[in-house]
């Protein structure tokens, strides 16, 4: 079963960890589209590290198997089409944003692991 999920993964922390070890669980290979630079921009999310860096923190994950770029929001249809992807999966703080997909693969949201977010490690660098 492959799986995809997505998102800025900036500043690389267990709740991200939690996240994808459970969305390859779900299958037996997982694909992660790691926003653009740009995109995050798109999104009003300044990343902390670039793509380039944050795709490096993910490729050291075992749970990880395939890394693509994500450039705009309307590019998860072809993506799930051209990686021929059975699930995709995300934290439920995005509960049912993704539903339109259901008609391509299942679409399953998991609980989001509360008190971690790359804001608040963000907040508390050192300055
Ligand atoms: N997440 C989590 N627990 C946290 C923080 C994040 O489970 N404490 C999950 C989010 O629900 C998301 C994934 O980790 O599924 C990545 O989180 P972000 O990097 O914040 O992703 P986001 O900016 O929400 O981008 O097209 C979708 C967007 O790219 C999602």
């Amino acid at each position: 079963m492959r799986v995809i999920t997505y998102g800025t993964f900036d500043t690389l922390h267990y709740g991200h960890i939690l996240l994808l070890e459970r969305a390859k669980a779900l299958g037996d290979y997982l694909i992660v589209a790691i926003s653009s630079d740009d995109f995050n921009e798109t999104k009003g999310k300044k990343a902390h590290f670039d793509y380039e860096a944050r795709k490096k923190f993910l490729e050291s994950l075992r749970c990880v198997d395939l890394i693509i770029p994500e450039h705009n929001w309307e590019q998860k249809r072809d993506d799930v089409v051209t990686h021929k992807v059975d699930l995709f999966t995300m934290g439920d703080d995005w509960a049912g944003k993704f539903d339109f997909l259901s008609d391509l693969c299942k679409v399953h949201y998991l609980p989001r692991t509360p008190t971690i977010s790359s804001t608040l490690i963000r907040e508390n660098l050192p300055k």
